[in-house]
């Protein structure tokens, strides 16, 4: 879609059409697939139904457990769900060969019930690693560090296997210069760790969409490239790969990716590809100016996965203001998602809303539906 057009589905969208085009997806949001919430025909999930695209969210399971409020719109308004940091390693096994599947199991569940897949977040990374294995890695041999590396990746897929949808199976292995990233993995094992990564989890869940997620990779650049040319290599080797997930995480002072070329070169490949950790920062308090910025980051990044037919999913990394992980990393910035401090939408929700009941005509994906056992 050129820009133009593009400019021209806004200002319709702005202009108040939505209310019409909105009626178009009720068909099937009255008839949901699964017992779970009554999902109402104007929210994200029902709006991308049609087109078969999932509308995903980062879920924070203390707020899941604790607070009607965020759960009903998780519940009304996405169709997938990514642990924001319960699958990570540092929670799933705290103890050296202790397991707590607990909060994660306890998400699963909660998908299931309401009719959502799972993308399961993040199997290897240098971040949020327990402190038994940070504290005893330097002194571990390559062959040992690569069987605790094993048992993880085969234990945790493993435990949800016929669960999950989409696993991030490595996570930000590069550097914004397109270097591999020096973390213990590189250090040790050397770069085939990522193949063998993705062979153990395929081995763990054979069904599962393998991807490789990255942040900064949206604008086409070293980085982009770098990752480019790792998954063409897995592919090439036969390396069990599907998907590569671009996290999206932007700030209104660097301006807008060229996404929608960028994913339609990794989908070339073969890929499945998605949007898996959408964000968009700025400095506080909003101006309108910013604002204005927000709501074009979101517009774009959305038309751009609607663009691409292999594009299977749009996750935005936690709806709330109120629980971003901006404000924590970025003095003086947040403000960065959907809704506000007080769970209440924002423009970049109705964005969001607008530009699905406008995408009748995008290509329909099927990858969000033939999944029937796996949540
Ligand atoms: O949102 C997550 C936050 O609660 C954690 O403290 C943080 C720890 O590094 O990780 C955040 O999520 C990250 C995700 O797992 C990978 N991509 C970047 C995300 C934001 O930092």
């Amino acid at each position: 879609m050129n820009s133009r057009r593009r400019s021209a589905l806004i200002t319709t969208a702005v202009l108040g059409a939505s209310v019409v085009l909105f009626s178009q997806a009720a068909a099937f949001a009255s008839q949901p697939a699964h017992p779970g919430p009554v999902v109402p025909p104007d929210s994200l999930r029902a709006l991308a139904a049609p087109v078969g695209l999932r509308i995903g969210t980062a879920v924070n399971t203390d707020l899941l457990a604790s607070n009607p409020a965020y759960t009903k719109i998780l519940n009304s308004q996405f169709s997938s769900v990514t642990p924001e940091n319960v699958m990570k390693w540092e929670s799933v096994e705290p103890t050296q060969g202790t397991y707590n599947w607990a909060p994660a199991d306890a998400l699963v569940a909660s998908a299931k019930a309401n009719g959502q897949l799972v993308r399961g977040h993040t199997l290897v990374w240098h971040n949020q690693l327990p402190q038994w294995l940070t504290q005893e890695a330097s002194s571990l041999s390559a062959d040992q560090l690569r069987a605790i590396l094993k048992k993880h990746i085969t234990d945790e897929v493993t435990h949800f296997k016929g669960k999950i949808w989409q696993w991030d199976v490595v996570n930000e292995a590069f550097n914004d210069d397109g270097t591999l990233r020096n973390s213990i993995w590189l250090q040790k094992l050397g770069s085939g760790y990522i193949a063998d990564a993705f062979r153990w989890a395929h081995a763990a869940d054979p069904k599962a969409k393998l991807f490789y997620n990255d942040y900064n990779i949206e604008f086409t650049g070293p980085k982009s490239n770098a990752v480019y040319a790792l998954v063409s290599q897995l592919k090439a080797q036969g390396v069990p790969i599907d998907g590569v997930g671009f996290q999206t995480h932007l700030d209104t002072q660097y301006g807008l990716p060229d996404l929608e070329n960028n994913l339609q070169r990794f989908a070339k490949l073969g890929l499945n590809v998605a949007e898996t950790e959408v964000d968009m920062r700025t400095t506080l308090p909003v101006t309108s100016l910013e604002q204005n910025a927000q709501v074009a980051g979101y517009t774009t990044t959305l038309q751009a996965c609607l663009a691409v037919k292999q594009c299977i999913s749009y996750t935005v990394w936690g709806f709330g203001d109120a629980y971003s992980w901006v404000p924590g990393v970025f003095a003086g910035e947040g403000a960065a998602d959907i809704y506000d401090e007080n769970l209440q939408p924002k423009p970049e929700y109705t964005t969001l809303q607008q530009t699905l009941a406008l995408a009748t005509g995008a290509p329909h994906r099927t990858d969000g539906h033939d999944s029937g056992d796996r949540h």
